[in-house]
Order: C-alpha cells, then sequence, then structure tokens
C-alpha cells in the first residue's frame, strides 16, 4: 500500500449498504457496485482510497494486519475477534441487530450439559462463563437455526432482528446478549503513521452519523 492510500475493508449486503451514505458524506463514491462486479478491489472517485470487499467475519482480520487501514465491522464480529490490534473509533449505528440465546420452548436437555450452537464461540464461551453455566459449544458456519429441530444442540446464540428468521423454524429468543452495531474500525499502526488523514476521515463519518441520528 502506498503512504497515501487509504484502504477501507468492508463486506458486501447490509453493511456495504449502509455505509455508502457515510462514505458519500466523506467524499468517496465507489465506481464499481460490489453487488454486480467480480472485483475484490473497488475503485473510488477519489485516487487515494480503495475499498476492499471481503467476508464480514474477515474485516476485522485484515485492518488488524494493517491490510487495510480502515473497516466497518459489526460488534458480534468484533467480540469474536477480540479486537487486538484495532481502535473502534465510532458506532456507526447501522445494521443493528441483537446478540441472542434462542430455542424451542420448553426443551429441556436433562442432566447432560447444554449444547450450544453458534459461530459466535468466544462470545458464547464468555457469556455463559460470566453467567457461571457450564456449557458445551458446537461450531457452526450458517444455518443455526437449524439445529435445535434437529437434535444437534439445545440453543443457539446469533443475531436476530426481526425475529422473523426463529419464528420461521419454531424457536423463541432467550436471552439478550448484546445489542449489535456496526463499527469503524482502524489499524494502531496506521494511526500513528497517518495519524491526520486518518482523523479527518473519523471526523466526517461521525459527522455523517450525527446528521442521520440527531440528537
Ligand atoms: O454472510 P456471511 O457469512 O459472509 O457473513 P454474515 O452473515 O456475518 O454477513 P452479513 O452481511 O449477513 O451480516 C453482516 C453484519 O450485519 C453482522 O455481522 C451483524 O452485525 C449485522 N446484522 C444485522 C445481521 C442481521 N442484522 C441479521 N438479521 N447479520 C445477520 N442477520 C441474519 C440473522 O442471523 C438471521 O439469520 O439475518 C437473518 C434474518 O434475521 P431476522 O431476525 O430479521 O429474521
Ligand atoms: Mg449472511
Amino acid at each position: 500500500m502506498s503512504d497515501q492510500t487509504l484502504t477501507i475493508a468492508l463486506s458486501k449486503g447490509r453493511i456495504f449498504k449502509d455505509t455508502l451514505p457515510l462514505l458519500a458524506h466523506a467524499g468517496i463514491e465507489p465506481v464499481d457496485d460490489p453487488e454486480t462486479s467480480r472485483k475484490l478491489i473497488l475503485d473510488t472517485n477519489r485516487e487515494d482510497v480503495k475499498l476492499v470487499i471481503i467476508r464480514a467475519s474477515d474485516v476485522p482480520t485484515y485492518v488488524q494486519y494493517g491490510a487495510a487501514e480502515l473497516g466497518v465491522a459489526g460488534k458480534d464480529v468484533l467480540m469474536e475477534h477480540g479486537g487486538e490490534g484495532l481502535y473502534e473509533p465510532v458506532d456507526l449505528k447501522i445494521a443493528r441487530c441483537r446478540l441472542m440465546v434462542a430455542g424451542l420452548p420448553d426443551a429441556g436437555h436433562g442432566s447432560r450439559r447444554m449444547r450450544i450452537a453458534t459461530k459466535y464461540v468466544n462470545a458464547t464461551r464468555a457469556w455463559f462463563a460470566a453467567q457461571g453455566r457450564q456449557v458445551e459449544i458446537i461450531k457452526l458456519y450458517g444455518s443455526m437455526e437449524l439445529a435445535p429441530i434437529v437434535g444437534l444442540a439445545d440453543r443457539i446464540v446469533d443475531v436476530v432482528d426481526t425475529g422473523n428468521t426463529l419464528k420461521a423454524n419454531g424457536l423463541v429468543p432467550m436471552d439478550h446478549i448484546a445489542d449489535i452495531s456496526s463499527r469503524l474500525i482502524v489499524n494502531k499502526a496506521a494511526m500513528k503513521m497517518k495519524h491526520q488523514r486518518i482523523r479527518e476521515f473519523i471526523r466526517l463519518i461521525e459527522e455523517a452519523v450525527a446528521n442521520h441520528h440527531p440528537a
């Protein structure tokens, strides 16, 4: 990466869609549409700003290692990653949802340990440990809602927005672990090396968020 360039990592779908107006306020507009382009690096109207389009759960890793100076990631993904090497200066208040425990109504688990299926293994372990509850965690990569139905697990931990997906699968929300929104993240070393540049970008993004959510 050239000294002048800022690379911003983000995922397509809801995060990209909701980040666009914030970037526009900072004078940044992508040249290609990630939903139709196969490019993984998108040029913008600014010669010195690139967007890299990656899996949501990979965004903190790219920024941690400085492959991108900046990124946009859900708090769920950041809790799971652990946040090493990152600053998290702005709550963008986009892609909001809740991290929840859910399961089939009135399903017991007998005397054995409760089994929890999730892609959020670290966040789930930490939350149950803080509750003093001993659980067995089963790592999945998607479609968590299926696990209780087929008897793979007693409960799931997943993000919930409308709750329609839970309901459609006969599950009910049980415990609320955290409110989730997406955050601007910054590589710690880049924050030192490109201080002026990144401070100004953060200021514009904060202004955009404030305009969207007047106090
Ligand atoms: O798809 P991929 O495996 O690459 O990653 P991802 O699923 O994490 O990416 P993406 O783009 O789907 O989500 C990015 C971020 O959006 C997440 O990390 C969350 O911070 C946030 N977010 C907000 C959500 C939702 N709302 C949401 N509803 N992420 C996922 N969902 C799922 C939910 O788990 C359920 O299965 O969407 C489904 C519908 O939700 P309901 O409750 O409205 O039915
Ligand atoms: Mg998804």
